[in-house]
């Protein structure tokens, strides 16, 4: 099985004005990054804000990337949805899109016990046929798995790997050592570093759309052993971070875009259009961001 590695935009999902897909947005930002070097994307996710779109813009999404990339980088596609079946249909149309991987957050809402929430995932891989990466995101999901609901999941053959979005290193360290053949990517942006040390070796974040070579570059000086090179970069994307949250990550992060001239338009309702305030806090990070590298 192909193991994953480098970095990976969670692209957000560029709208016009009416709601539907902004292609042109949507081209200038995977051709900007994949200038700066990103090994993938992660289509679909929570920062694509996938459960606000209609049925069928998320598949629409998923193919729209995988003709603009034509296979010149990897693209994992979250299509998980409130049931399996629906999820197996999406994963079917994404895997004639032309997927590398699928990706799925755990069933929400409904209590399922752990039994139910596997078996989501094996149905659905085995149904498509491509490899999973479970997306493990308790904060917004409301699911936590043990490490040894983990350890389970990633002792299946036809799971990939693992999106790690929660900062309990310690879990993810234990994964990365039982499962050596298995991706297990860092998804908070903010411990890429810290992740870096325990042997992690790609990451699936939001923020990589707007500073993917800042990430980039903390890899290749963690990999040279320029650790002190690299824990200054985070410091300086966390302070970026730090403000990002502050506003709203995924609406900020369209706002950073817009302001560096791609305009991707707004999130959607109930999310709150961005202030001037907004912008201008914005604004000032970009500024110390590009300061601090200097
Ligand atoms: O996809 C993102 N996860 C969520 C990854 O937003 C739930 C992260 O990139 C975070 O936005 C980022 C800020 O906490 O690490």
């Amino acid at each position: 099985m192909k193991k994953f590695e480098g970095v990976f935009p969670a692209i957000i999902t560029p709208l016009k004005e009416d709601e539907s897909l902004n292609l042109t947005a949507l081209e200038k930002l995977i051709e900007k990054t994949l200038a700066q070097g990103v090994s993938g994307f992660y289509v679909g996710g929570s920062t694509g804000e996938s459960f606000l779109l209609p049925d069928g813009q998320r598949t629409e999404l998923i193919r729209a990337v995988c003709d603009i990339v034509r296979g010149r980088a990897g693209v994992i596609a979250n299509i998980g949805t409130f049931s399996t079946s629906a999820s197996i249909r999406m994963a079917e149309q994404a895997a004639d899109a032309g997927v590398s991987a699928i990706s799925a957050v755990p069933p929400f809402y409904f209590p399922y016990n752990k039994t139910e929430i596997k078996e989501y995932y094996y149905d659905i891989q085995r149904a498509s046929g491509l490899p999973m990466i479970v997306y493990n995101v308790p904060k917004l999901s409301g699911v936590s798995f043990g490490t040894g609901e983990l350890e389970e999941l990633l002792g299946h053959e036809g799971i990939a790997g693992i999106k790690q979005t929660t900062y309990d290193l310690y879990q993810t360290e234990t994964l990365v050592r039982s499962f050596p053949g298995k991706s297990v990517f860092c998804g908070h942006d903010e411990i890429f570093l810290p992740a870096l040390s325990v042997g992690v070796n790609a990451a699936i974040g939001s923020t990589f759309s707007i500073m993917a070579d800042k990430f980039i570059e903390i890899r290749r000086q963690y990999q040279s052993g320029r650790l002190e090179r690299a824990r200054a970069l985070q410091g300086s994307v966390n302070q970026m971070i730090d403000v990002l949250l502050e506003v709203g990550i995924f609406k900020a992060i369209k706002g950073v875009l817009k302001l560096q001239g791609i305009d991707c338009g707004d999130c959607k309702r109930p999310f709150k259009e961005l202030t001037e305030a907004d912008y201008k806090k914005l604004e000032q990070a970009m500024k110390i961001l590009e300061e601090g590298n200097r």
